[in-house]
């Protein structure tokens, strides 16, 4: 694939060296821009790209630079940089901005992001190419990996070879797959695109064919002023959309958010598709009680079943429903003429993801749950409301949220173990309301301690990792802590 005129030998600096950048920089290397410069805060990751064999090449020939935050700040006017291409994490609003996209927003570089990148060139070389964006507070990830199940499944049925892609905040970012050194120029290509907040905050040159919010909930909100500031930067999605895009949308979600009712009214209703998980509504698609209803919608006029047995244990519960909207609305809505018996078929396969929910094991009636992707209230409470007799691993890092609605579940839980950074709010919330409560500290000492507490139990129980924070006090993300809550439970159970 060719790289548009526009960035063609120009100087494109890329800002944070995680895996947008890496990818970034891959891409760019493939595309032969004029000069690329990395920046990062952390020294290490600078060091690792000098020493690294594969970038000597392009170092010693001066098309790649590399700098540390710190020696290159206040310098960056005599570079001449072009474009700035920010990682997702990098903040670039408010007060937390970060030092060099202050003086880069003064000096008039443009900042983009990868998904921008990604999108420009993909047109470039397929106009027809299909572009569905997934964000909201949670439920991004599952969706995305339900509707590219979805597509894979049912157009393999057909015979259609078009090629389905699942890429973006779900954990390989956009660039990695361009087919660029693969495409033929003939084969249809559909992308199914996570894009967080961040990433929406960042991305402002893309036209999605379908736009979908999941659901909005607080989260973040140690990096925005408020939650109406991260619903705005949420339903940003909506502006970033064809002319006669389609936007899925929640309606349940309007008295504690006026401003979606606001977008609703607004959308023409051809293209727009509303679901609810709580009420049955004129038109769009609902499930409640298990009983989906799809009203005038994507040429159906009306079409109900009680979906109770065909539904995997992946996708129980009222928030997965909220998921299995979105994705029947997304699939009904790209023209592909599959019907929505094909759709759910391929619902009943569908595995899950893990650390979303995830069995890990089950011994003498005790189930051991992996929900390490609960990184905030609003997906704990799910995990809380599904299981009984919850022995719950919480905490980690705050996001700044109100821990209130956590209380609501409490009477599913018998003891809490908290472990990370925020133990001691944790145990003020559990006295407060007469939970039984251990500090723990680490996932490690809490499973020790579940052991010994659990030993002689006679009923039906739930080991629940589903922390409500953020991974990062203790680990590098949400996977590794996932990841070793499993391989100990394994180990301390023999299981
Ligand atoms: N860095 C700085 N200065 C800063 C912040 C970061 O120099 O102020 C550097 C770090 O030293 C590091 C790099 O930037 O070298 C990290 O960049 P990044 O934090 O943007 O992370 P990436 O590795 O590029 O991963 C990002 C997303 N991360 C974030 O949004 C924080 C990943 O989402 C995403 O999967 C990936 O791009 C591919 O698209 C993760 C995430 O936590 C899973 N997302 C949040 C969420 O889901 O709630 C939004
Ligand atoms: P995201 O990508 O938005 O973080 P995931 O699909 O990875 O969402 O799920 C993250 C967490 O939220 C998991 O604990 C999962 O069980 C829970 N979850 C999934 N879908 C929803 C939803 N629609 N509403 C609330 N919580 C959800």
């Amino acid at each position: 694939m060719i790289i548009p005129d526009i960035y063609k030998d120009k100087v494109i600096a890329i800002m944070g060296f995680g895996k947008t950048g890496e990818s970034a920089l891959h891409f760019l290397l493939y595309s032969r821009v004029r000069r690329i410069i990395i920046i990062d805060d952390d020294k290490k990751k600078i060091s690792a790209i000098y020493s690294n064999p594969k970038l000597s090449n392009a170092l010693n020939k001066n098309t790649l630079i590399v700098f540390n935050t710190e020696d290159i700040c206040n310098k960056i006017a005599d570079i001449g940089i072009d474009f700035m291409i920010i990682s997702p994490g990098i903040v670039t609003q408010g007060l937390k901005i970060h030092k060099i996209i202050k003086q880069a927003k003064v000096l008039g570089i443009k900042i983009i992001s990868d998904i921008d990148l990604f999108y420009k060139t993909l047109k470039q070389n397929n106009k027809n190419a299909i572009l569905i964006g997934i964000t909201g507070s949670n439920g991004k990830s599952t969706t995305t990996t339900l509707i590219t199940f979805i597509l894979k499944v049912t157009l393999t049925k057909k015979c259609n070879d078009t090629m389905i892609y699942a890429a973006g905040n779900i954990g390989n970012p956009v660039l990695d797959v361009l087919p660029y050194d693969t495409y033929s120029g003939t084969n249809s290509l559909i992308y199914v695109l996570e894009i967080s907040s961040f990433q929406l905050d960042i991305t402002s040159n893309i036209l999605l064919d379908v736009a979908v919010c999941t659901n909005i909930t607080s989260d973040h909100l140690d990096r925005y002023e408020d939650i109406t500031d991260y619903t705005l930067s949420k339903i940003k999605i909506f502006d970033l959309i064809q002319h006669d895009g389609i936007r899925i949308m929640p309606k349940d979600y309007n008295n504690a958010y006026p401003i979606i009712s606001k977008i609703s009214a607004d959308i023409d209703d051809k293209n727009f598709i509303p679901f609810s998980v709580k009420s049955r509504l004129q038109r769009g698609i609902s499930i409640i009680d298990s009983i989906l209803e799809i009203k005038d919608i994507c040429g159906i006029d009306y079409f109900r079943l009680d979906i109770s047995n065909l539904l995997p244990i992946s996708l129980l519960g009222w928030h997965n429903a909220e998921n299995i909207c979105c994705a029947i609305a997304v699939c009904l809505s790209l023209n592909l003429k599959l019907t929505v018996e094909e759709i759910l078929d391929a619902i009943s396969k569908f595995d899950g993801l893990p650390h979303r929910a995830q069995l890990v094991a089950e011994q003498n009636g005790i189930k051991f749950i992996n929900d390490s992707k609960a990184t905030n209230v609003a997906s704990s409470v799910c995990a809380l409301e599904i299981f009984q007799n919850i022995y719950w691993i919480v905490g980690g890092r705050s996001k700044g949220e109100d821990l209130t609605a956590l209380t609501g579940t409490f009477h599913n839980i018998k003891k809490a173990y908290l472990i990370g950074a925020v133990v001691e709010d944790l145990a003020v919330l559990c006295e407060q309301n007469q939970l039984p409560y251990e500090k723990c500290y680490t996932v490690e000492n809490a499973l020790i301690t579940i052991k010994n507490d659990i030993n002689s139990i006679k009923y039906v129980a739930t080991v629940l990792l589903s922390p409500a924070h953020s991974s990062l006090d203790q680990w590098q993300n949400f996977e590794e802590r996932g990841r070793y809550f499993c391989s100990r439970v394994k180990e301390i159970w023999k299981c």
